[in-house]
């Protein structure tokens, strides 16, 4: 049985965007000049479900920036989205972010304008929700998968071009975890090792397997899943995936993969070290299920959304309604592109000859169910993420997987996928986390009122 929820604690804590200086090509490398929210990239928060976090954004780069919170069921007014949910965060300005998570999981936080310049510098933190497992695992371990796009004197290379842009996107020349080019740890031998794999990167697709010891799955974007044998996973840009491993005896090594590179890249070696465990059978508990709230789907109403190229129809503009007070939004340079190649139902996100906040793709009830065909109409894999909700994966035409809750869903070439939610009130992005396609137009919101 599921215990309660329960009464947290408070954390106060601040993250200070800001310039910092880190060898992302090793020890003896050149300094590169990094953006980060703390002393390191991809610093991680740890709560307990029912804390409650307050999150002071401190603006010390030379441009407005947000904390979107991926993946977490947020008040509409907390979701970091510039502009749509609350002002840019000027250079000198501060803003405070407060809210509870509802569900545990392993999630992460970005800004939401110019995210190639501002993520690809490392402005992202890991954000970890305890409380769901029926027993400890004996280590947990984080792992961040993204590239740096840098050149071989450390400083930092075009994070977009037009032939990334208009394809599968821009990649980085110097693949990391963690920041860090190789990443290894010790852990115990015969323990229970929780992985949580996160792509962080801003175009890479990875495929997560382990060999040398047996894995399972835990859980989808943060989302409890009954265990089963990991073989490998796709994870597309801002997916994430729980892994539990059996560690083998003293001594031994096993890695963590990424088999969809030309050669198996590892995205871990970890090493076990004698502990006071002994062999026994392996088979997970299951964590404690999830609070989301599922899908009526006999009553759901459906709609569909189309991934294509974009069209260059842009007579959106006329179609904002006079009295929506985001017509007279102006979008500035940090938050659309001087072009466009990508659109969702044959509308693309501003570019700089239409600066204006487009009408939300579509117009939703809160609480009420809904069913979203998702179609891909590319040649390339998008890895569609929707702000606010956890939705669950009904049904993907080209890919053999049990239905799993996700917060961002792989649609590959020419895929043909549903997902179904309960819609919660607010404006909410709807978007490719390939970083170069929601800036260069596939991207949009829904309105729940
Ligand atoms: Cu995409």
């Amino acid at each position: 049985m599921r215990p309660p929820f329960p009464v947290g604690r408070r954390h106060e804590l601040t993250f200070t965007a800001a310039e910092r200086e880190a060898r992302l090509l090793g020890p003896a490398g050149p300094v590169s000049r990094i953006w980060t929210y703390t002393d390191e990239p991809f610093g991680v928060t740890r709560l307990r479900l029912g804390d409650t976090l307050q999150a002071r954004l401190v603006n010390r780069l030379p441009e407005h920036t947000s904390m979107h919170w991926h993946g977490i069921r947020v008040p509409n007014s907390q979701d970091g989205v510039q502009y749509l949910t609350q002002p840019p965060v000027e250079p000198g300005e501060s803003f405070t972010y407060e809210f509870t998570p509802p569900d545990t999981g392993t999630f992460f936080f970005h800004p939401h304008c110019n995210e190639t310049g501002q993520v690809g510098r490392g402005l992202a933190g890991i954000l970890i929700v305890e409380g769901e497992e029926q027993e400890p695992s004996h280590a947990d371990i984080v792992l961040a998968n993204k590239d740096w796009r840098l050149a071989d004197d450390g400083s930092w290379l075009p994070f977009d071009t037009p032939e990334g842009a208009s394809r599968a996107g821009t990649f980085g020349t110097v693949r990391a975890v963690n920041g860090m080019q190789a990443f290894s740890a010790d852990v115990p031998a015969h323990g229970d090792i929780r992985l949580r794999i996160l792509n962080l990167d801003a175009s890479r697709m990875i495929e997560v397997g382990v060999e040398g010891a047996e894995a399972y799955v835990i859980a989808t974007d943060g989302n409890p899943v009954e265990p089963f044998p990991l073989h490998t996973w796709r994870l597309g840009a801002a997916m994430r995936l729980d892994v539990l491993v059996r560690a083998p005896a003293a001594g031994r090594t096993f890695q963590v993969l990424d088999y969809f590179s030309a050669e198996p890249w590892p995205l871990a070696t970890l090493k076990t070290v004698e502990a006071s465990l002994r062999p026994r059978p392996f088979s997970p508990k299951p964590l404690y299920a999830s609070l989301v709230p599922r899908a009526d789907l006999k009553n759901a109403e459906r709609m569909s959304f189309a991934f294509s190229a974009a069209t260059g129809a842009a007579n959106f503009v006329q179609a904002v309604a006079q009295d929506d007070p985001l017509s007279k939004v102006l979008l500035d340079s940090l938050c659309v592109q001087d072009s466009t190649f990508w659109a969702i139902n044959k509308v693309s996100w501003p570019n700089a000859d239409h600066r204006r906040m487009p009408p939300p793709l579509a117009m939703l009830q809160a609480g009420k169910s809904y069913v979203f065909e998702l179609m891909n109409a590319t040649p390339h894999p998008h890895p569609i993420h929707l702000h606010g909700h956890m939705f669950e994966v009904l049904s993907a035409s080209r890919s053999d997987v049990p239905r799993f809750m996700a917060d961002t869903v792989l649609l590959h070439p020419k895929e043909r996928i549903e997902i179904a939610f309960v819609a919660e009130r607010g404006d909410w992005m709807f978007h490719c986390h390939i970083l170069e396609h929601l800036e260069f137009g596939m991207m949009g919101y829904v309105r729940v009122v």
